[in-house]
């Protein structure tokens, strides 16, 4: 790891272009660490980096600090290659999307990420499926390499870590909250980082509640099953993880899916699990993810899709 992280900041200093961008669809793991690096970056060796993202950004994270400085991949001048695209939090190549043609192009690739992958696009790869968040990976790489961290940075990898943890829920070691402790000392707010993503629009907090309130339940209450369906999905900001949360504080329920009809016959699953890992039933229905937080999206109707979810929970 360290010697890749030596290789990776070589030849951040030989670049005179980068990208960076993460997964589509970006969560706050993806979207902050995208801009930590690039500030990190761009505050220590002089070279800005264009930071890209494609599918919705959820009004969520609208206050991020250098939310502006992210921009939309189609926006991207394609006729120079870069020197590095640096791919981040991804998981999975499909999770790419339209960040796909830079790849082709750039001279070289590197991947920053904590999901479990065989699939690796990177021609190096800085992966470590412990950590509990991406920009925890950032945060070592920084230190490693003794870069300069302004406020801006400290804020993007406390909101990152804090959102792909759930506020230090999902926390597996002591690493989250050690990274945390050391980024409060040097001046973070948490409660006013937390206060800057309550900014969902009224729909889509009416419509989390809603969808919660008709959830149902399988296998001796031990599954919870909640769909948005088409004409609902517009509102819903992000991927639901309200949803998920509510449904999970129900006593009995060890298991949660929130199933999201994004077009007719694209259907988005999220999967969420109390107790045993369940990446593999994301992975059968052609997804991924964490061992009790994964997802997939499959093209097929809904119906199709909700039963062959009960299908696959029944041998849980
Ligand atoms: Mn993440």
């Amino acid at each position: 790891m360290e010697q890749k992280i030596n290789e990776f900041f070589e030849r951040v200093r030989n670049a005179k272009s980068i990208a960076i961008m993460g997964h589509k669809n970006p969560d706050g793991d993806s979207l902050c660490s995208v801009l930590a690096l690039a500030h990190l970056i761009e505050k220590n060796f002089g070279i800005s980096p264009v930071c890209l993202y494609d599918g919705n950004i959820p009004d969520a994270l609208d206050n991020v600090p250098l939310r502006s400085r992210i921009k939309y991949f189609e926006r991207v001048d394609m006729s120079k290659p870069f020197d590095l695209a640096i791919v981040m939090d991804y998981g999975n190549p499909v999770h790419i999307g339209g960040g796909q043609p830079i790849l082709d192009k750039a001279r070289f690739i590197i991947e920053i990420d904590h999901h479990r992958n065989d699939n690796n696009v990177g021609q190096l790869c800085i992966n470590d499926d412990s950590a509990a968040a991406t920009a925890i990976i950032v945060y070592k790489m920084m230190r490693q390499e003794g870069l300069f961290m302004d406020s801006y940075t400290a804020d993007l990898l406390t909101l990152a870590i804090l959102t792909d943890t759930g506020n230090f829920k999902f926390a597996r070691s002591g690493d989250p909250l050690r990274i945390v402790a050391d980024l409060v000392d040097s001046g973070v707010n948490i409660r006013g980082l937390i206060e800057l993503m309550n900014n969902k629009p009224r729909k889509a907090v009416q419509l989390e509640a809603r969808t919660a309130a008709n959830a149902e339940f399988f296998y001796h209450g031990r599954l919870a099953l909640a769909t948005v369906c088409k004409k609902d999905y517009k509102y819903l900001d992000g991927r639901g993880e309200t949803v998920l949360n509510l449904l999970g504080q129900i006593q009995g329920v060890d298991y949660v899916v929130l199933i999201k009809e994004q077009k007719p016959e694209q259907i988005g699953l999220s999967i969420r699990s109390r107790k045993k890992p369940i990446d593999h039933i994301a992975v059968a229905l052609g997804g991924g993810g964490h061992e009790r937080a994964a997802g997939a999206v499959v093209r097929d109707t809904l119906e199709n899709v909700r039963a062959r979810v009960l299908e696959l929970f029944k041998e849980e």
